[in-house]
């Protein structure tokens, strides 16, 4: 005989995540999702953290899922706010191994500062989302919403409400989820969201999103439940337990994948009643869609639009209106599948120019000195993003502000090794930076972290931040100087001259040989900062055989010339093209012998 256990729905959650053969399990507390997480510190085979917010915790859920495996992150509804930023573009990169993410919604403020409904996020980023009634499903489900998210490239929504996430139920175990573990491959067009790759992958959502519907419609999750009484109700999550009380003889359509809506497991619904309603919690996130079918339905007129329902509620609320007449039958108008904007096309004659790092820029150093590791180096947003796109090929990931440490670390966990560095500017280091960096030491994350300090948020025009003190009158304030802070928090940190690439090279390659966590912060200012030139460049036609190493900067100062390369006057003088060279054929005017070092 089967074994039944008797579970909280966040029991359940975290015993069904070990089975469906999650190894990585992080989050935030905050009531009703908190015990998800310590009932999964207690279980063998997966790794439990608690991280600094709910943004930390889902990048570096996403830098485990990059790894290749699966990883569940939990939080209180209001932590999906503050995890909005990489939640939104995480519905555009997609994932590696499958993600899953709880959001436990408080209807009725048992314990929160309000009772938003977090169905809507999952309509926001277009992404699948499982609405749990009981602990068995809340256990069932989570293998479900990891195959969701393997198949469909995407983020899983497992929302869970308190009255799930804290009442108990039977739980029949099953056998666990055999699972190799996925490869991680760089791709930058998948995991880097510049424009140019973004929009191509927006379109992979709204494709996708066509496919999801489908697969609600076909769904075992969504099921058609046959009654006796000439009435319909349509159900998701507790809701679904309140309303088979109340109503026993009820046509159900029981929502386990409540979005996106099975339109036509609807239209089929009213095809056997005279009346439908809608028995939700909080806003009428289905009832609204069902209305928009055109099909007439009982909903938020008759139940309450805030607290929680129960049995007695819905009632009480739904007895008056599904005895009453029922109204004139239209038939559905479908959601037709959304047309998509014409690719624009480059005006015909003009050449194509991809955006570049400036001439002389010091990330291009950075880069140069990265790339000489095995790391995967997780990305964040300014100036350097570009460094993701060829020639340089120097960064795998870029989600959003501040994404690139939890990813680090999350990546490192789940591989147990130092496997992704990271590369963050100054100003998005004070942005959303600090944080994650707390938490990668607080849970021991390993890892190298190399702050793009050129004093100045390049990327949107030179504003000052804390590290420069400088406010936007261009007066000076007060400044933080990031290896304090570093050392303040207990990390390693090294400060090294950006334009000394002999040392930066060192330092990078030093704190990539060292165990656990440092940070080198890569210091000079801005190109576009510092008007004098540091020399001029010649080349030695002679010794230059067009091999391709200076090119491969990006540098747009650089171009191939007839079996040699060009040196124009856009050239700052920076030498990064006489330090990769490996036959001396460029130098500074003016310096002895061939590829002498110049004035840097
Ligand atoms: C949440 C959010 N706020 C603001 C922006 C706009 N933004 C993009 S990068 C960036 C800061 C870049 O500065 P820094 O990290 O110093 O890098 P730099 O451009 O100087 O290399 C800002 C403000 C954004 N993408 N996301």
């Amino acid at each position: 005989m089967e074994r039944t256990l008797f579970f909280s729905g966040n029991e359940a959650i975290a015993h069904g995540a070990v089975r469906a053969g999650a190894v990585f399990a992080c989050g935030y507390p905050g009531t009703p999702s908190t015990e998800i997480l310590e009932t999964a510190a207690r279980l063998e085979g997966i790794h439990a953290q608690w991280c600094v917010n709910e943004k930390v915790a889902l990048e570096t859920a996403v830098g485990a899922s990059l790894a290749g495996r699966r990883a569940i992150v939990t939080m209180k509804h209001v932590g999906l706010n503050v995890a909005a930023d990489p939640f939104m573009t995480l519905s555009l990169t997609g994932v590696n191994g499958g993600l899953v993410i709880v959001s436990a919604d408080d209807p009725g403020m048992h314990s929160s500062q309000n009772e938003q409904d977090n169905r809507a996020y999952a309509k926001f980023a277009k992404v699948p989302m499982l609405e749990p009634s009981d602990s068995q499903e809340a256990y069932d489900f989570v293998a479900e919403a990891f195959a969701l998210s393997e198949e469909f490239d995407t983020p899983v929504l497992l929302r869970s409400t308190t009255r799930l996430s804290h009442g108990r139920g039977q739980v029949i175990p099953r056998v666990s989820v055999v699972l190799e573990p996925r490869d991680y491959a760089r791709d930058i067009s998948k995991y880097v969201m510049v424009p140019q790759y973004a929009r191509l992958r927006n379109r992979l959502v709204l494709e996708r999103f066509q496919k999801l519907r489908a697969r609600a419609e076909e769904s075992s999750l969504n099921v058609l439940e046959a009654g006796t009484a000439d009435v319909g109700i349509i159900a998701a999550g507790v809701a679904y337990t309140y309303a088979r009380e109340a109503f026993p003889k009820a046509w159900f359509l029981k929502l386990g994948m409540s979005h996106p809506l099975p339109s036509r497991k609807v239209a089929r619904l009213f095809q056997q009643v005279a009346r439908v309603a809608v028995v939700e919690e909080l806003d009428p996130f289905i009832e609204e869609q069902v209305r928009a079918l055109g099909l007439p339905v009982v909903g938020k007129e008759a139940l309450p639009a805030d607290g929680e329902l129960d049995q007695d509620i819905v009632f009480r609320a739904l007895e008056p209106f599904l005895s009453r007449r029922p109204p004139r039958r239209r038939r559905p108008v479908f959601p037709p599948a959304p047309r998509l904007a014409d690719t624009p096309q480059p005006a015909a004659g003009l050449p194509v120019r991809p955006p570049v790092l400036c001439p002389g820029c010091t990330h291009r150093s950075v880069f140069t000195a990265l790339r000489r590791h095995k790391l995967a180096p997780m990305g964040d947003i300014g100036c350097y993003t570009l460094g993701a796109l060829p020639p340089l090929l120097a960064l795998d990931s870029c989600l959003c502000m501040g994404a690139s440490i939890g990813m680090m670390a999350g990546f490192n966990k789940a591989l147990g090794r130092k496997a992704a560095a990271a590369v963050i500017g100054d100003s998005t280091f004070f942005h959303s930076g600090v944080t994650p960096l707390i938490d990668a030491y607080y849970n021991e994350a390993d890892g190298l972290v190399v702050v793009l300090d050129n004093r100045t948020t390049a990327m949107t025009g030179h504003q000052g931040h804390p590290g420069t003190g400088l406010r936007p009158d261009r007066s000076q304030g007060p400044t933080v100087d990031i290896k304090k802070l570093c050392e303040g928090i207990g990390v390693r940190c090294h400060t090294v001259d950006a334009n000394d690439f002999g040392v930066l090279d060192a330092a990078i390659k030093a704190e990539v040989d060292a165990p656990g966590l440092g940070v080198v912060v890569a210091l000079a200012p801005c190109v576009l900062m510092v008007r004098e030139k540091a020399g001029e460049i010649l080349v030695d036609d002679e010794r230059c055989n067009l091999c391709g190493l200076c090119l491969d900067l990006g540098c747009p100062a650089l171009a191939p010339a007839e079996g040699t390369v060009s040196v124009t006057d856009v050239c700052t003088g920076c030498g990064l093209c006489i330090e990769v060279c490996r036959r001396g054929a460029l130098s500074y005017a003016g310096a002895s012998g061939a590829g002498a070092e110049g004035a840097r």
